[in-house]
């Protein structure tokens, strides 16, 4: 990236410092990338072309000659355009490319890359760049990609004031004071970043959208919003907005905003005639719509789907999407009923709907049925939905997952999602499957709220720009191993010291589940501080409306989930799912008291009771988060000092709050159970 702040020591470049390539592989592959070279006549490729020559400079540190045709005796990068039937060009979609190594008939080194589009060849480049960085580049170099899944994009929770809900790395890059920031540099490096990661969609405000925000539709802000669209399409990122249901109402000056009504579809068709006159490309809407006090069809007494199509409706002459939230659950209810159970919500609100939705509507779902915990279920709205487009929604931001003050690194997380197998076409219908493959007319997507911030590193944690950089590659290619990623992401970062790399994608790999075993056991969820939901507080919300509960006394703890006895929500599964979450002995254990309701002297397969369990895995977690202290210094003199500080001062904080973890929860189970640790530890 442009010199704009100190980049290297201040983390501002993530995996995008160039520097950190292995200078033998440098020594080798220097003449193999003197000159580029534009096939004439092709356009729209200038973006592509421009960053393959700003990270050979860096990489190689000499500019590529800009030439006209392959020279014969020098070696060039040919970009040129992917048209020709019959051969491996026609499998390219519009963002794919293509990348062999050859040579000119005089012996020279001739690198072709081909793409149908400037933004397959982008993808093209940054893949290439990717490989020599982590030292795949070879003499028979030959790869050809196409994204997996369709729609990649990201959410940011931004609000205009500069606040982010949810963020852990500073203000907003985007807003303060109410309006667009007008440098807008530090927002083409974030457009670079995702495009390095194959992202093609931002939404650009907050899902909760409140007055200042409702007005971003309108013409005191479409201009600015039309800028940042330019900025972002050059890196082929097409941008959306979150928009408040009430706008009819709040902006249009009508009494109402019910979606049947004729003057709310007048009024939304002449907004998205608005909208597209300022960003021809538009991407679309969010909507956040009868969910935690948003507006929304429920009001006027309709459903989501007539909700949904009124918009979809406005948006369709111009190609524009309706993604649709499914997080719609009774935020007001009483603990006390143990009949409702939010798990259930979002299931029975729209499998009624499969079908009844417009085909530029997608349904965004979570990936489990509650809200981000560290540990959930998959939502079995995949898998029951079959007539319906689909995006799964994942939290990069880590708001249930140490905030990131907490090392968290989460392809793990996201993996189990993406491979939970659903069974709707038979066996093998994974989550991955059906956004990679979907059939029936379906279309799908993959979209993730961001972790990002003005802080400079971006996301606060200089590791957590792990999570942003995974997402990207698993919406790309989902079969990619979280292994694979995170050393792909710690060679590029901190380059090609094989002690740093290994050490750093260990401490990540194991992150997860350290974090997991010190917090809430077994699926349980919650039990953080209400409100701002760090830290320990096993009741937090335990006698709350937010139907969050784990219902735990002296006997045993756990939400009865099954068909026999408690809130069906197991039955929502496809078989063999749904048996299998029924029965405690089958029921997958991290998933345990997710489902049952279990005694504390139950025997788990481990051959401990539970209540044994919960003492040994959070004295374990907290020992193994102090274990990634000592990990870490054994990396001081190997990688940049200001960042080696700042990351050892976050794990430390972690070990810290890890015992804070451990000591609250183990003396909450071992006050309600009055059964002691076996092995005498100290409990409070
Ligand atoms: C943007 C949770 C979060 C809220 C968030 C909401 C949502 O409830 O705590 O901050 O609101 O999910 O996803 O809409």
């Amino acid at each position: 990236m442009k010199k704009r702040y100190d980049n290297e020591s201040q983390g501002y470049d993530a995996w995008f410092g160039f520097k950190q390539a292995d200078r033998r592989l440098i020594g080798q592959y220097s003449s193999v990338f003197e000159n580029i070279c534009i096939d004439p006549g092709i356009q729209g490729f200038e973006t592509a072309a421009n960053e393959l020559k700003r990270a050979l400079e860096a990489i190689f540190g000499r500019t590529p000659g800009l030439v006209p045709q392959p020279a014969s005796s020098k070696g060039t990068v040919l970009l040129r355009k992917a048209a020709m039937p019959d051969n491996e060009d026609a499998q390219l979609d519009d963002e794919g490319f293509l990348i062999r190594r050859c040579k000119t008939e005089n012996g020279a080194a001739l690198t072709i890359f081909e793409a149908k589009t400037g933004t397959g060849a982008l993808y093209g480049v940054y893949s290439l760049i990717r490989h020599i960085l982590c030292g795949s580049f070879s003499d028979d170099f030959h790869i050809a990609e196409n994204p997996a899944i369709k729609i990649r994009m990201l959410n940011q929770w931004d609000n205009m004031d500069g606040s982010i809900e949810r963020g852990y790395a500073g203000k907003s890059i985007f807003y303060e004071n109410d309006m667009i920031k007008k440098d807008a540099g530090r927002i083409e490096d974030y457009a670079r970043l995702m495009a390095s990661v194959g992202l093609n969609g931002i939404v650009l405000n907050n899902v909760n959208v409140h007055e200042v925000e409702t007005r971003l539709i309108t013409k005191d802000y479409l201009p600015e919003v039309a800028r940042l669209a330019d900025i972002f399409r050059s890196y082929g990122i097409k941008v959306f907005l979150s928009i408040n249901y009430s706008s009819p109402v709040e902006l249009g000056g009508l009494d109402t905003a019910d979606p049947l009504d004729d003057r709310v579809q007048a009024w939304w068709d002449g907004k998205a005639a608005e909208i597209y006159s300022y960003i021809p490309d538009f991407g679309g809407f969010l909507v956040k719509a009868d969910s935690e006090f948003r507006p929304g069809p429920f009001t006027y007494g309709r459903n989501h789907a007539e909700g949904a199509n009124m918009l979809a409706k406005a948006l369709k002459p111009y190609g524009g999407k309706v993604i649709w939230r499914c997080f719609v659950y009774n935020c007001r209810q009483d603990w006390r009923d143990r009949v409702t159970d939010r798990a259930n919500s979002a299931y029975d609100n729209f499998i009624p709907l499969d079908g009844l939705f417009e085909d530029n509507v997608y349904l965004q779902i979570k990936n489990g049925p509650m809200d981000f915990q560290v540990r959930e279920p998959v939502s079995p709205l995949f898998g029951g939905l079959k007539k319906s487009n689909m995006i799964l929604e994942l939290q990069i931001t880590q708001e249930y997952t140490g905030q990131q003050r907490h090392l968290c690194y989460l392809a793990q997380m996201w993996k189990d999602v993406l491979d939970f197998d659903t069974y709707c076409r038979g066996k093998d219908s994974t989550v991955a499957k059906l956004l990679s493959d979907p059939c029936d007319g379906v279309h799908t997507g993959i979209s993730a709220v961001s972790n990002i911030g003005d802080d400079m590193n971006w996301t606060g944690h200089d590791l957590a720009q792990a999570n942003l950089y995974c997402f990207g590659r698993l919406a790309w290619d989902p079969s990619l191993m979280p292994e694979t990623i995170a050393r792909e992401w710690v060679l590029q970062t901190f380059g090609c010291d094989a002690a740093v790399a290994d050490t750093i994608t260990g401490m990540l790999m194991d992150s997860y589940h350290i974090y997991e075993s010190y917090t809430s056991p077994l699926g349980i969820g919650w039990m953080v501080n209400p409100g701002h939901h760090y830290g320990p507080s096993v009741d937090g919300y335990e006698y709350s409306a937010w139907g969050t509960y784990h219902r735990a006394d002296h006997e045993g703890i756990g939400v009865d989930r099954t068909v026999a006895a408690g809130t069906g929500f197991a039955g929502k599964y496809l078989p063999p799912n749904s048996t299998i979450y029924e029965d405690p002995k089958t029921c997958p254990e991290e998933l345990l008291l997710f489902f049952h309701r279990i005694p504390y002297k139950y025997m788990l397969k481990s051959g401990v009771t539970l209540i044994q369990h919960i003492y040994d895995s959070h004295f374990e977690g907290a020992k193994r988060a102090a274990g990634l202290v000592e990990r870490w210094k054994s990396l001081e003199g190997r990688i940049d000092p200001h960042c080696f500080s700042r990351v050892l001062a976050r794990l430390e904080e972690q070990a810290s709050h890890a015992c804070e973890w451990r000591d609250v929860i183990n003396s909450y189970f071992f006050r309600k159970s009055g059964i002691p640790d076996e092995k005498g530890r100290t409990i409070y």
